[in-house]
């Protein structure tokens, strides 16, 4: 696979929304995209394995029955970008519908490298279809991708796995919106939007027995201290999963069990912490369906076709740019 790789200030960037993040007045936050580092891929990999989170298997259910139609749905030669490809498994089922239609370029943008080693070995055996990899943030890769269309053909871009779940939601409409600037009329979107269901449920999903989510949230303090030169004592910190019902999401935390200073070498602080105090580390937005339909429209959509799993309520929406 061809790889067009960056050089970037990484540390220096995680450094500074380090800083920003736990140095605020009130809540302390950490952004969520930093979960995945190699620990953090590999365990969200097993997350989505696990009895309790069904939203991967509903996602890869969902492509599985209906790749043909989603693909007898699409205007003429399609090149594929997908955003936040991960490990590509889920987009086998698509990429073998569209190579038996066509030869096809598929372009995974993701900021993992390691994720998109896993992509090339998982799909690099499918007939006519040709990888190339674009380690980038994601409109980043997806301008760089339209400029590589050739004309007459559309673009299909995936967002899958319900990743849009962990924008807020006028970002995630914004989010929506820069993409659709980026794209032509006719050309796809393929979004996966995990739908509402029971609290009870949803607890479980985001704080499993076995502890996998638990230590999926702390390692972003083990990533911190191996990359940030810090010193967290992750053992004095709790994994906490919450609803917020007002704002429909599950809402991850990292929680301190007693009043504590952490410092932060590379970011230049030391961070004072009360007994009890958290760090807001993630929230995954849940929708009903039609909510979909009409946030589509904000952004310069007509949803195609909705195709809903019963098993565990999840959405692949097919939006086509306006
Ligand atoms: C990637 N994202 C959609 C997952 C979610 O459900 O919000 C990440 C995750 N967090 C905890 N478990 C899985």
């Amino acid at each position: 696979m061809l790889v067009h790789a960056i050089p970037t200030n990484a540390t220096y960037e995680f450094a500074a929304e380090v800083r920003a993040g736990l140095a605020r007045l009130g809540q302390k936050e950490l952004p969520s995209k930093y979960f995945y580092d190699d620990v953090g891929s590999a365990l969200f990999e097993v997350i989505c394995r696990l009895p309790e989170y069904g939203l991967t298997r509903a996602d890869e259910r969902l492509l599985r029955r209906h790749s043909d139609e989603i693909v007898d749905r699409l205007a003429g030669p399609v090149a594929v970008a997908e955003l936040g490809s991960g490990s590509g498994k889920k987009t086998r089922w698509l990429l073998e519908a569209l190579g038996r239609r066509q030869r096809t370029f598929y372009y995974p943008v993701e900021i993992s490298r390691t994720a998109l080693s896993m992509c090339e070995r998982e799909l690099g055996d499918i007939d006519s279809i040709s990888i190339v990899g674009f380690e980038r943030e994601y409109l980043d890769g997806l301008l760089e991708v339209a400029a590589y269309r050739q004309s007459g053909q559309h673009l299909l871009v995936l967002f899958l796995g319900s990743t849009i779940g962990n924008f807020d939601r006028p970002a995630g409409v914004k989010f929506l919106t820069q993409v659709r600037r980026i794209l032509e009329p006719g050309d796809a979107l393929l979004l996966g939007t995990d739908l509402e269901k029971p609290s009870a449920q949803l607890l479980q999903a985001y704080d499993d027995e076995l502890g996998v989510t638990a230590a999926f949230n702390l390692n972003l303090l083990a990533r911190i201290n191996r990359e940030l030169d810090a010193d967290f004592d992750v053992g004095q910190f709790t994994h906490v999963a919450k609803i917020n019902h007002e704002e429909r999401r599950t809402e991850m935390h990292l929680q301190s069990k007693r009043q504590q200073v952490v410092s932060i070498s590379a970011a230049e602080v030391a961070i004072e912490f009360q007994a009890g105090e958290t760090i807001w580390t993630e929230s995954s937005h849940k929708y009903s369906a039609a909510e979909i339909v009409l946030a589509a429209a904000h952004a310069g959509f007509r949803c195609e076709a909705q195709w809903i799993d019963e098993q565990w309520p999840f959405a692949e929406n097919l939006l086509i740019a306006v």
